[in-house]
């Protein structure tokens, strides 16, 4: 099957419809050249240190994980932390954002205390040549009662996988099974080990996004080219009642943080919640129920700066 193309000019509501439909959708406009040449340039130095493979000693628990995390893989991570351009661009763009508002909204209404979203992970992938394929799994799986329960669930986490360097069928391009994420029953792909089902390649241009539902079997593809790396960025967005993959607040320091937008401080759990309820913290990750950053001591920031500028 193609994978269906949409701009950002299309709109939110057509880019939720197609990955409801289809469990995957790609965004042609998602980041501009100048946004990547910016990115990549915070990225390349912390890219140059790393050798690839998990690092020693990590998450020896699971022989899975070897071939997950892939033998010739740079998995760069906690990039918020070291990147002003992440910072600054990437967690503040608005198709993702508009996305993520609509598919995290309560079935209950607006304003409702348990909508919300925030960031899950943010790290770079770069498959080197001769990696194997990467076991196809479900990004909700990280939370077992998700695939427990069944397809019939609100998203748990969708992923904006965006392109750096072209990804190709060739150099490892994300494998997609199209309409798993309507089937009946959702299998542990590490109870089951490696599952084989037919797939499709999301390839990508540089700035092209792959957004995929938590649903959606996938997994890296084998990179079977001589010497080409394929880096992409995986920008995982979970809802707010779900424990991220990555502890960002806990790694980003105060003055760093204090340098986002109310939302992007939101986004990495520096505030208690976004979307605000009415403009109010909400019931959890606050300090008696008042806003977090106002007592770990952030600056006031306006919710929406762009309305503080238009009406000031
Ligand atoms: O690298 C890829 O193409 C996909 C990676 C992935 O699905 C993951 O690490 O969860
Ligand atoms: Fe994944």
């Amino acid at each position: 099957m193609e994978i269906k193309r949409l701009s950002t000019a299309d709109g939110a509501e057509a880019i939720v419809k197609a990955m409801e439909d289809d469990g995957m959708v790609i965004i042609t406009d998602f980041i501009t050249k100048d946004q990547i040449d910016r990115l990549n340039a915070d990225l390349e130095p912390e890219l140059a240190k790393m050798k690839a493979g998990k690092p020693d000693g990590m998450m020896d628990y699971y022989e899975e994980i070897d071939a997950a995390y892939g033998l010739n893989t740079k998995r760069l991570l906690d990039v918020p932390t070291f990147s002003k351009a992440f910072r600054d661009d990437i967690i503040e763009i608005e198709i993702m954002h508009q996305v993520s508002e609509r598919v995290f909204k309560s079935m209950n209404g607006d304003d409702n205390p348990s909508n919300g979203y925030w960031l899950n992970s943010a790290q770079v992938i770069e498959i080197g040549p001769g990696n194997d394929a990467q076991a196809l799994h479900r990004d909700q799986e990280m939370w077992p009662l998700w695939n427990d329960i069944g397809p019939n669930t609100p998203e748990a986490v969708i992923n904006f996988f965006f392109a750096i360097t072209p990804s190709t069928d060739l150099n490892g391009a994300t494998r997609l099974v199209p309409g798993s994420h309507k089937w009946p029953k959702f299998e542990s792909s590490l109870e089951k080990g490696i599952l084989n089902h037919d797939t499709v390649p999301g390839e990508l241009n540089p700035g092209e996004c792959l957004l995929f539902s938590g649903k959606l079997l996938h997994g890296g593809g084998a990179n079977r080219s001589q010497k080409d790396w394929r880096r992409c960025f995986s920008l995982s967005i979970c809802r707010m009642g779900l424990m991220p993959e990555q502890a960002h607040c806990l790694l980003m320091p105060i003055d760093v943080a204090d340098t986002m937008t109310y939302r992007g401080q939101a986004m990495h759990g520096f505030r208690s919640m976004w979307p605000t309820a009415h403009g109010r913290a909400g019931y959890y990750w606050t300090k008696d129920y008042e806003d977090v950053g106002q007592h770990i001591g952030l600056k006031d920031k306006p919710l929406y700066p762009e309305k503080a500028a238009t009406t000031a």
